[in-house]
């Protein structure tokens, strides 16, 4: 995809509050107008990439853009996992993200488990690829800074 890497950001907004509680993993959503924002050519699906909140250190992180199949959403939503446990929530913080790589279509499942499950597998893959020589610089990137 010859729009990547894409940067964007945005203040970290409420969603379905379903990241946390159902899937045992948070989600710092962005608003609507920066969703639709986005390039056509960056299409729906599992990337992986760089984040960080307010202008802070810059973790590993795994996104999903598109209506979230297993749920049927109404609205296009992009979605960032941080690769990093917070003390707090983030609500209100400018989330900044550097999109380097796609993993993979989002689909439906038969059940929660097989969500969770591909969404643990999504983290380990991003962690690995974001270790390559070819993704690690962005990191670093003035992008992040204030
Ligand atoms: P919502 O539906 O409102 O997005 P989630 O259950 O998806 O709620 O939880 C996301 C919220 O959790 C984020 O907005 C942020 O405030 C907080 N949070 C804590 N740790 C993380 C993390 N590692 N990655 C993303 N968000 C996190
Ligand atoms: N939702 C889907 O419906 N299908 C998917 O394949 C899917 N993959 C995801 C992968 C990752 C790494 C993340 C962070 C989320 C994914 N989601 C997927 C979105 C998930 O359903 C959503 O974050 C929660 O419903 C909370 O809004
Ligand atoms: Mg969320």
């Amino acid at each position: 995809m010859s729009c990547l890497p894409y940067y964007c950001s945005g203040p970290i907004v409420k969603g379905f509050g379903r990241g946390s509680k159902e899937l045992g993993c948070p989600t710092a959503n962005i608003p609507l107008d920066v969703v639709k924002a986005l390039p056509e050519e960056l299409k729906t699906g599992i990337y992986f990439g760089w984040a960080n909140v307010d202008n802070g250190e810059v973790y590993k992180a795994v996104l999903s853009i598109g209506w979230n199949p297993f749920y049927d959403n109404k609205e296009k939503s992009l979605e960032t996992h941080i690769i990093h446990t917070f003390d707090t929530d983030l609500y209100g913080q400018t989330l900044k993200l550097c999109i380097c790589g796609y993993l993979r279509p989002e689909k439906n499942f038969d059940s929660l488990d097989a969500l969770i499950a591909a969404i643990n597998q999504d983290i380990e893959n991003a962690k690995q690829q974001l270790d390559a020589e070819q993704f690690i610089n962005y990191k670093f990137n003035d992008f992040f800074k204030n």
